[in-house]
């Protein structure tokens, strides 16, 4: 057994776990055990390939490790839970440029376009390419959703025709030089109208739909890091990037389809971003406001209760008071589970994560599909600060989330409602739920309605 068919088979055991660990992700019960297999791959690949490769600088890649291992610990301990798409967007961008400096730092060390054969051209074009777009892209949305820039979508006149042309010249310049019939300088024209590109085809989008970017920029970064192991000949690094494209695709599409819009709409659409016009006129139709009191009362002497997690939840931080709020109904006999919508929040899984932070069983915690037979069964509804996923507007074909599947509160017996007010939610549009007779609204601040509710609930 020679040392490369070692490397060989230590990378397909990297593989196979990569595979399994993403496996695992799928289910908040199993998704540490996932991570847990997933980066021991990773440090199998690492060692590995620093044994295999004669290593120029060891004190160069301990300062390196080092480093990261203390900016991630720092990042990880102190990121809020609702700044998570915005750290993964920082993380996408960096896995992207890295990519693009791999192809760089291989262009420069053959010598230049007229070095390289056509195979060894074409995947340099491409990793500098996604992997610069990526790198671009991913910060444009970091600083949308860090409010750093405007999270309008910026447009301007023939913006998709500019865009078109730019990506023509970069095809161009790209086959010219996996040809070999380029100047040296149209490799850094390559590499500048990348990142021009990837900062175009992300400021028309708008701050909302940034989540639905940064799944899609994760898999660009794969798709680079793809195009990298091919450049290095590495199969591991062609076969992660791949895994990584692939999911984040996955994830990109299962993100459209719950909200009813095809990615094209995402990105060209420019949604969410004008706000407010879209809002139907409420007129003089008038809501049953209730104190905590009032809404205990139906809480306390309901047999069961479905709570409907949304945003406001998130925003608020109250998953704690959630959970109080459960255990004192539980405690008086009250059946309580959790109604999960797939885009309930601002990034996959929002929902799951929140619940399960304040040690909300995962059992309880049931999918759309699995919810919306029993709310036509259930006692009482309790929304926390969600919005569009039980706007019941969704089934009237005019409307603009017309067709996102929700969850069917309106059906229950009665609906009580935490928001701080009547103002629509992510998709901009007044919501009839709030105005019909078994609909109570418990105005306040999630954390603080919670609280009070905690404290009525065991007076009740
Ligand atoms: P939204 O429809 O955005 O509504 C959230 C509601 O929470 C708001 O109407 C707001 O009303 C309320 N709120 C805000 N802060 C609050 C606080 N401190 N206390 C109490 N309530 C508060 O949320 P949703 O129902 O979760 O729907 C998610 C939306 O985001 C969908 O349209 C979805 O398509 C979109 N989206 C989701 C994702 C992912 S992957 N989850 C990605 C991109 C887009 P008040 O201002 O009146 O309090």
């Amino acid at each position: 057994v020679t040392l490369t068919t070692a490397v060989e088979l230590a990378y397909l055991l990297s593989a196979v776990l990569f595979v399994f660990g993403l496996k695992k992700l799928g289910s908040p019960a199993s998704a540490r055990q996932g991570n847990a297999l997933a980066s021991s791959a990773m440090l199998i690949a690492i060692v590995v390939t620093l044994l295999e490769h004669g290593v120029v600088n060891w004190q160069a890649i301990a300062g390196g490790i080092v480093a990261g291992a203390l900016i991630g610990t720092l990042l990880a301990r102190r990121v809020a839970m609702t700044a998570m798409p915005q750290l993964v967007a920082v993380f996408n961008g960096l896995g992207g440029g890295a990519s693009a400096l791999v192809a760089a730092a291989e262009f420069y060390r053959l010598g230049g376009p007229t070095a390289m054969d056509v195979t060894g051209g074409v995947t340099i074009v491409l990793s500098t390419l996604i992997g610069a777009v990526t790198f671009s892209g991913s910060f444009v949305a970091f600083g949308k959703l860090q409010d750093l820039i405007t999270g309008r979508p910026v447009t301007f006149p023939l913006q998709r025709t500019f865009n078109a042309l730019l990506f023509v010249t970069l095809l161009a310049v790209g086959v010219a030089l996996a040809l070999g019939g380029a100047p040296g300088w149209a490799y850094l024209a390559l590499a500048g109208l990348s990142l021009l590109l990837g900062i175009l085809l992300v400021i028309p989008i708008g701050g909302a739909d940034m989540p639905v970017v940064v799944s899609l920029l994760n898999s660009y970064s794969g798709l680079a890091a793809s195009a990298a192991g091919f450049v290095l000949g590495n199969n591991l690094l062609i076969i992660a990037g791949a895994l990584v494209g692939a999911a984040g695709l996955i994830l990109t599409h299962l993100m459209c389809r719950a909200m009813n819009r095809s990615l094209a709409n995402v990105a060209f659409g420019a949604f969410g971003g004008g706000g407010g016009s879209a809002a139907a006129a409420s007129g003089d139709q008038t809501v049953r406001d209730v104190d905590a009191e009032q809404a205990a009362l139906v809480l306390a002497y309901a047999s069961s209760v479905v709570v409907v997690p949304g945003y406001g939840l998130a925003v608020a931080q109250a998953q704690h008071e959630m959970r109080k709020l459960m255990d004192v109904l539980e405690a008086r006999g009250v059946e309580v589970r959790f109604a999960i919508h797939p885009v309930a929040g601002r990034m996959p899984g929002h929902m799951n994560v929140l619940l399960a932070e304040a040690d909300v069983p995962y059992p309880k915690l049931l999918d759309m599909d699995e919810i919306n037979p029993e709310f036509e069964r259930t006692d009482a509804v309790l929304v926390v600060g969600a919005n569009d996923v039980v706007n019941p507007l969704a089934r009237d074909p005019g409307s603009i989330i017309a067709g996102m599947p929700i969850l069917d509160v309106d059906r229950a017996r009665s609906v009580i409602v935490i928001k701080r007010s009547l103002s629509p939610g992510f998709a901009g549009i007044d919501n009839p739920l709030f105005y019909l007779e078994g609909t109570m609204m418990f105005f306040g601040d999630a954390k603080q309605a919670l609280s009070d509710l905690v404290r009525e609930v065991k007076e009740a």
